[in-house]
């Protein structure tokens, strides 16, 4: 599939999205919002594809929604237009998803990093919610997935303020995995997917679902899904060539059963 907005190509089991709107900072459009949940989505069906790294290029991750788009937007057509459930699409991905960083992500731009699984920053990173500074609040779970991470007291700053972090401050906050040089960001990214892909499928499906849990559900339920996956698990064919492997000192094939 071609894209306008963005560009989707596959390197070996990694399927690599890269927003593509440079004179806008990446402003995240309702074509480009839609573009990258159907690419996302069409990854997350591939069977080639293992892990997804999401990136804005070296420049600039993503400047927020695009303030031109919004600017004479009633709610009705906010509503209709349906940016949100783009977004949602995003959020249900399946397989891992990696977010390499670089330059600016603020508003909806944070608030896309914040919901991939993983994220990577070059040094050049800032993150923010400016929300504030335009008279609207982030509308794509910038106060719940960021209070979530660095805590209610920094969040209600950066929130009521509108200021940026750096990327160091982001990973000193643990907002960020790791902070490396611009240059190598995607391969640091790809060689992290890589790692990740060769772990069997199945198992980091769920182990990605688990984890998920612990931020909506009380602690007993989250309990409980991971000993039924973990259950589950044990029935799937990848748990036996994994184990066997193990004891046989060899590497293991995982074929995804
Ligand atoms: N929307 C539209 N255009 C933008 C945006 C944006 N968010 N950000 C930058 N641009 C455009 C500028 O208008 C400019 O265009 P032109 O060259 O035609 O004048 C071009 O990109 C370059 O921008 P600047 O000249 O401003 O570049 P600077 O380096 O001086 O500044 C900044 C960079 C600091 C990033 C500055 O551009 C800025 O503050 N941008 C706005 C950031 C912002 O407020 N983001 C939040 C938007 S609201 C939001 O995200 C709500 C989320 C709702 C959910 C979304 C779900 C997907």
């Amino acid at each position: 599939m071609s894209y306008e907005f963005i560009l989707a190509e596959k390197d070996g089991p990694i399927g690599v999205v890269t927003l593509n709107r440079p004179p806008q900072l990446n402003a995240l459009s309702y074509g480009l919002v839609k573009e990258l949940a159907q690419a996302m989505e069409s990854f997350d069906q591939d069977p080639e594809i293992r892990v997804i790294v999401l990136t804005g290029g070296e420049k600039v991750f993503a400047a927020g929604a695009d303030i031109k788009e919004m600017v004479d937007a009633t709610p009705f057509d906010e509503r209709v237009r349906g940016r949100f459930d783009f977004r949602d699409r995003i959020n249900k991905i399946s397989k891992p998803v990696i977010a390499a960083v670089s330059g600016y992500a603020l508003g909806g731009g944070c608030e896309i990093a914040m919901s991939c699984d993983i994220i990577l920053a070059s040094e050049t990173a800032r993150f923010g919610q400016p929300e504030v500074n335009l008279g609207i609040i982030p509308g794509s779970g910038g106060t719940q997935r960021l209070t979530r991470t660095v805590g209610k007291y920094r969040a209600m700053e950066l929130m009521l303020t509108g200021d940026q972090l750096t990327a160091r401050e982001a990973e000193r906050l643990g907002l960020v995995n790791k902070v490396v040089p611009v240059e190598l960001l995607l391969e640091e990214a790809k060689n992290l997917a890589r790692k990740i892909a060769a772990k069997a499928p199945l198992a980091v499906k769920l182990a990605k679902e688990a984890v998920l849990k612990a931020a909506n559900t009380p602690l007993d339920e989250g309990l409980e899904f991971e000993r039924k996956s973990f259950y589950l698990l044990l029935a799937s064919e990848d748990r036996k060539e994994g184990m066997r492997a193990f004891l046989e000192k060899r590497k293991p094939e995982f074929r995804g059963k």
